[in-house]
């Protein structure tokens, strides 16, 4: 008993010592937010999350409005400049801040905090401002006297309402909002998460990505029949939609609905006996019709909402439709619901730079409307420079130009996925480049990876699929950060990012340093190799799955896009001017592929080591870290399977000239080093990637076909480079000794199908030297690809084709190809070449590849390409858009047409390498 007293006295002593301090302590923690009566939830919200941050500092928080007087502790007051006595305790600040802008200071105001936005997002910012401060320090500033505001207008994320692969019997971008195709779209917890996420990174905008998706949102009275989900679902939509539409504007972030045109919806199309989606349809006015009082339905319903219009893919090719489309239907649309509304203020309209004139329309668009933006792809889809510079730089500046604000779009990152991406510095740079160089003032940023799969990653894990949201927070972090503020000092900008990485992986700041080193140093290897090596920009090429050699020597034959070339790069050469100049011994433009080579492996190198001296030191997160390191590997594999097997291209390239075998010979073991790095990329893969890119569909072509969602993976690809490589050795040993020469193949000659025409007035003529091939000029053939020879082509008018474009029906028992003549020009009389990058249904009959390049020489005229069509038996159209091709016959199709360059051209013959590799 007496010990009991004894112990319970020491304890209140124990205590009382105690008890003053922790009291005194409590009482200076204490304080008041106090915000004006009726402000806006965006005020709210900011209110909330900095109550929380104080909360968790230690701070007693209560919160209470403004009734004339201020209470006499510390307060911390929110409101707006705009307000009378919130403009008298900023005093009279010399530099307001503008739009989003606030002033945080307790600039002569004793204990008290003044938060004062320029408008009620400025207030919101000004309170996560605080709170970031708070969560840092764990405390609250002291003479604090601070002036922000950001310097890009709109920064924004996307998301695709879209899926890594068609649905059966759907075209390309048509998915409706349905819970079977899209789970996570109802999951309020998850939209609660991202849109913090944004807000937290001072994100003012986001776009959902789809191409129809008014029919699982919007009843229109005169096409009732439009909709396309049952109607349990389309409660939840607009119960989702609208609560989205909401939480976004709480978070001062402003929603934006995109769509393509023209897309219609499944039981529109059936009903009106018309399909969803055609390239080559002109404007049809029940469509037109449809889509306006769908737009106006849709204005009308959610007037928050904006518009993200995709003038193109779905659409005859650019010209006057596009403009008539987007003035004499959806700028009426939105009219015409904003009428129904009685409002006179207009949301705003983005208008893409997509497979349009974009500026000729908004030279038409401008007078009738006047809160328009435009919108263009930052670097392709792709991320690959902060030296833009050429033709697509001018298209920037020209929309910068019209004085309205241009938006950057970083697009898929094509080259990207699946790996990890935070480069800082990079970013930092782009950022800059979109100022300075494009003029532009407006990001919008796409998920780093995995866009089509949304919300989840590529990881391969053992429970819960990862989250974009989690992993690659550091991506959107570093674009919002620098679409705030681009200008920010590069020392600073390590230290902040050091201890960003450092509390993350709870390791100390020069270990976060580290990680960072590692982030940049391999933040330049998938620009770098896709610039220098890459077919195209697009994301029909999937770049961190390597490349083919005959890819690398002879890029042209798989529809080489010159923007990567010419624009999205620093002024450089390609391999193939490379290998030219270096044969002729004239010197070097710029960045060349040698640099490249040499700066991806040292960069992979010191990507490996930085990851590996911060390995030790990391204490918090380890599975990401893992994730993380692994991926630095992967960088590491792939720079040096890139670099060797450009290196090996290089010896090709030059056998082009020499015609020394000796040069190949120099090659093979280039090509079998990067074999070998390859073979690592695969290892490191294996167990931790489910795939290395989320367009599954037959749209993607590099490094080879991705239809059925297969060849998605490297372990799937290795056998296809393992064969390229013996295939080689073969081809050496071949060239090396006469006695085994390859014998001469032997020549297909195709033959002509049989096939019922039912086009009338057309005629047909032999495909040989000779023939004149258009009803209406007098061009003949002067050579011909020996397989044509047989062929009945169909001859057909030049000046019609250019005017209304070509239609062929037909009736067929067998399945066919049809074998279409593209003209190599660029110039605007000739029927482009199906081209991915700008029409997603461009390999839909299967006509993307070239088959036969250079196969006909005609005089006056350009070299001509094959591609060919393939359709099931039955009764069939082929229709093609306006410009001069040829139809050159109609085969079975299983018939051989081998895949070649026969050479002809009228500007001498281009030697192609590809064989070396089959
Ligand atoms: C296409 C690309 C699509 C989509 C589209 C666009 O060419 O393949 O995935 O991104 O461009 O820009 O809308």
């Amino acid at each position: 008993m007496k010990l009991f007293n004894r112990c319970l006295l020491l304890l209140l002593i124990l205590i009382s010592c105690f008890h003053s301090p922790l009291q005194a302590q409590v009482q200076s923690k204490k304080i008041t937010i106090v915000t004006l009566p009726k402000h806006h939830a965006r005020i709210s919200y900011g209110v909330q999350k900095l109550t929380f941050a104080l909360k968790n500092a230690g701070y007693l928080v209560t919160e209470r409005p403004y009734k004339g007087a201020l209470p006499s502790g510390n307060t911390i007051i929110v409101g707006l400049l705009t307000d009378a006595s919130i403009k008298k305790l900023a005093g009279s600040p010399n530099n307001q801040p503008g739009k989003e802008g606030f002033i945080i200071s307790d600039n002569g105001l004793k204990n008290k905090l003044l938060i004062a936005g320029a408008d009620n997002s400025g207030a919101l910012y000004g309170c996560l401002e605080l709170a970031d401060r708070i969560d840092l320090n764990k405390k609250l500033p002291v003479n604090i006297n601070l002036h922000d505001q950001p310097e890009m207008v709109l920064r924004g994320t996307c998301i695709g309402v879209q899926k890594p692969a068609l649905l059966p019997a759907r075209g390309t971008y048509e998915y409706s909002y349905t819970p079977q195709n899209f789970p996570w779209f109802y999951d309020k917890v998850l939209w609660i998460r991202y849109l913090d996420s944004l807000a937290h990174n001072r994100m003012n905008s986001l776009y959902l990505w789809n191409g129809h998706p008014f029919a699982s949102l919007v009843r229109v009275k005169e096409y009732p029949y439009a909709v396309e989900v049952d109607d349990a679902t389309f409660k939840k939509n607009e119960e989702i939609y609208s609560f989205l539409a909401e939480e976004a504007d709480k978070r001062g972030i402003w929603l934006i609905q995109g769509f393509y045109n023209i897309i219609v919806s499944k039981p529109f199309a059936e009903k009106n006996n018309l399909k969803t989606q055609d390239r080559n349809r002109h404007i049809v006015p029940v469509i037109a019709d449809y889509t306006r009082k769908s737009i106006a339905a849709f204005v009308e319903k959610y007037p928050h909402v904006g518009l993200l219009i995709t003038l193109g893919e779905a659409m005859e090719g650019v010209g006057q439709d596009d403009i008539d489309w987007f003035t004499q239907t959806i700028i009426p649309g939105v009219k015409d619901g904003l009428k129904a509304l009685g409002r006179t203020d207009e949301p705003p309209i983005v208008l893409r730079a997509h497979d349009t004139d974009a500026p000729a329309v908004m030279k038409y668009a401008k007078p009738l409307y006047h809160n328009l933006y435009t919108m263009a792809k930052y670097n392709g889809e792709a991320l690959t420079t902060y030296e833009p510079h050429g033709p697509w730089a001018d298209l920037h500046r020209t929309l910068s130009n019209i004085g309205t604000v241009q938006i950057e779009n970083v697009h898929i990152l094509a080259n990207l996925e699946p790996f990890r991406y935070g480069s800082a510095d990079f970013i930092q740079k782009c950022v800059q480049a979109m100022h300075t160089v494009y003029g532009a003032n407006a990001l919008h940023l796409y998920p780093q990876a995995s866009y089509w799969d949304w919300p989840y990653t590529a990881d391969k894990t053992d429970g819960k699929r990862l989250l974009q949201l989690d992993r690659d927070w550091i991506w959107y972090k570093a674009w919002s950060r620098y679409a705030w503020d681009s200008k920010r000092d590069r020392a600073s900008e390590i230290n902040y990012w050091s201890k960003q990485l450092a509390d993350k992986y709870g390791c100390d700041q020069a270990h976060g340093e580290a990680i960072l080193k590692a982030y940049e140093q391999s933040g330049n290897i998938s620009p770098e190799l896709l610039r220098r090596f890459g077919i195209t920009d697009g994301n029909r090429q999937t770049m961190t799955l390597g490349m083919l050699m005959s890819q690398l020597v002879n890029p042209e034959k798989y529809g080489l896009f010159s923007l990567l070339y010419n624009s999205e790069g620093p002024v450089g050469e390609m391999m193939s001017e490379y290998a030219e100049k270096e044969w002729k011994q004239q010197s070097h433009i710029g960045e060349t592929p040698v640099k490249v080579i040499d700066s991806v492996i040292v960069q992979g190198e010191k990507a490996v080591e930085a990851i590996d001296e911060a390995s030790a030191q990391v204490t918090k997160d380890k599975v990401e870290f893992a994730r993380l390191k692994n991926d630095m590997y992967c960088y590491n594999a792939m720079a040096n399977n890139y670099a060797y097997k450009a290196k090996a291209a290089l010896w090709v390239l030059r056998y082009k000239y020499s015609d020394n075998v000796a040069d190949l010979e120099k090659a093979l073991p280039e090509l079998q080093t990067s074999l070998d790095y390859y073979k690592q990329l695969v290892k490191l893969t294996e167990n931790t990637y489910l795939y290395a890119n989320s367009m599954q569909t037959k749209q993607r072509k590099i490094p080879v076909g991705g239809n059925d969602a297969k060849m998605k993976t490297w372990a799937e690809l290795l056998p296809v480079y393992q064969k390229e490589l013996d295939n080689f050795k073969r081809n050496i040993d071949s060239l090396k000794s006469p006695q085994t020469q390859q014998k001469q193949k032997e020549v297909v000659v195709l033959k002509d199908a049989l096939v019922r025409f039912e086009n009338s007035g057309s005629s047909s003529y032999q495909v040989k030297a000779g023939e004149v091939v258009f009803s209406d000029t007098a061009a003949a053939i002067k050579n011909i690809a020996k397989e044509l020879a047989a062929l009945k082509g169909i001859k057909l008018s030049k000046g019609d084709q250019q005017k209304n474009g070509t239609t062929i029906s037909f009736k067929n028992d067998r399945p066919v190809k049809v074998l279409v003549g593209f003209f190599n020009s660029k110039m605007p009389q000739y029927l482009p070449e199906p081209q991915l990058e700008t029409d997603a249904s461009a390999n839909d009959f299967g006509q993307a590849d070239i088959k036969i390049a250079n196969a006909i020489q005609i005089d006056g005229l350009p070299p001509v390409n094959i591609h060919t069509y393939t359709f099931k038996a039955g009764s069939n159209k082929l229709t093609l858009g306006k410009g001069v091709a040829l139809i050159l016959g109609i085969v079975d199709a299983d018939a051989n047409v081998p895949v070649y360059d026969a050479g002809l051209s009228n500007e001498g013959n281009i030697k192609d390498l590809r064989w070396l590799f089959n």
